[in-house]
């Protein structure tokens, strides 16, 4: 596991209240301390396999959730949120949270709503933390390059122009480096260059449509990024009640699910995870891996043996489960299949694997 995101905004956006609604953790909102929360990944196919083969224990894939307070709104001095800044480290994604709704009872650290400013400021901070990163991996290869090491002349070129770029202004995400470029800069872990989804955190679905969101959605749409509309506070109080209860509300405020599930699986998308299953009486259980990893890996993150004493998967689909019935029909309509080392396990398998022990 360890794969995390985080939520990051300025401070008041709702970072917290939409932390809650994912996790239902009720945590406190003024808290400057950051919280920190595994949440099961909601999945509708689970609950379908669970009709089928009523197993003994059901388990959902998981995501670490981390709330991250702090960053300020006029980033000047280097030194400030440091702390901060190593937490934002920490985690592969940020879900970026964007105020737009207008309410004057709640402080804010500007007197208007504007994304594109917030969004700019968020960029900022954290192209301040990757500028001294890079000074400091240019430093450090200064010798090696006097040195006429190729290996440090070529890294030293690609942190120079990201380095550059950044100084222009340009997040590392959007700068569109090479797979070479991401390579030299790796150890640094740059923050800018970590995958975004927006938020756009809305009063009501009726201001799913306001010039706020609109503008956040440009933002999004001219760097390839999803945007998500949420009304952070109404999932927030609706993540306490009871699942049925929560069902009628979500209709009363014309939600077919929670936007936290789409949330989740944005989250999901943009860390690049997919899920595969493992069904029988005893277990139903959701896996991650990432999307293109090969049997033997996404064997071994349901156990080590699996994947050191691989030797094949046995894959059905689940749609072709849900289409047929069950495992039987599948393999009588030929659809159960063998497959070996190099096959890339897709979202949606449901495997049996088979090793040595
Ligand atoms: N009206 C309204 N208020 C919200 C919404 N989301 C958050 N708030 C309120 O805005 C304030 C700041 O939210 P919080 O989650 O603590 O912001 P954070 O500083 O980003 O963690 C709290 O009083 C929330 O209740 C929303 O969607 N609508
Ligand atoms: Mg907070």
């Amino acid at each position: 596991m360890g794969l995390s995101c985080g939520l990051v905004g300025l401070p008041s956006c709702g970072k917290t209240t939409i932390y809650n609604a994912i996790t239902a953790a009720g945590a406190s909102g003024y808290g400057t301390e950051m919280n920190q929360a595994i949440v099961n990944m909601p999945d509708r196919r689970v609950s379908k396999l669970v009709e089928i083969y009523h197993p003994r224990k059901t388990v959902l894939a998981t995501l670490e959730v981390v709330d991250i307070p702090g960053l300020q709104s006029s980033p000047q001095s280097t030194g400030r949120g440091s702390k901060l800044l190593g937490h934002i480290k920490d985690v592969e994604a940020l879900l970026h949270v964007v105020r737009c709704f207008e309410d004057g009872s709640i402080p804010f650290a500007y007197e208007t709503i504007d994304p594109l400013r917030d969004v700019e400021t968020v960029d900022l901070e954290l192209m301040a933390a990757d500028s001294i990163t890079l000074q400091n991996k240019l430093t450090r290869l200064e010798k090696k390059v006097k040195a006429n090491d190729k290996d440090a002349i070529r890294e030293n070129t690609h942190c120079e122009k990201i380095y550059v770029a950044i100084q222009q202004g340009v997040p590392a995400r959007k700068q569109n480096l090479t797979p070479q470029e991401i390579a030299s800069v790796y150890e640094c872990n740059l923050v800018s260059l970590k995958p975004v989804l927006y938020i756009a955190n809305v009063k009501s679905m009726a201001d799913a449509d306001n010039r706020y969101v609109k503008a956040l959605k440009q933002i999004a749409d001219a760097e390839n990024a999803e945007m998500l509309i949420v009304c952070g506070k109404d999932e927030a109080d609706i993540s306490q009640l009871a699942p049925e209860e929560q069902q009628e509300f979500l209709k009363d405020l014309g939600l077919m699910e929670s936007s936290m599930e789409r949330l989740m699986h944005a989250a999901y998308r943009i860390l690049g995870l997919i899920s595969f299953f493992t069904v029988g009486e005893d277990e139903v259980r959701a896996w991650t891996c990432k999307k293109g990893d090969k049997a033997p890996i996404a064997a071994g993150k349901i156990h080590k043996d699996m994947e050191k004493g691989f030797i094949r998967l046995e894959v059905i689909r689940y749609d072709d489960l849900i289409a047929l019935g069950d495992e039987a029909s599948v393999a009588k309509a030929g659809k159960k299949r063998m497959e070996g080392r190099e096959y890339e396990v897709q979202d949606g398998d449901i495997v049996t694997v088979l090793f040595n022990k």
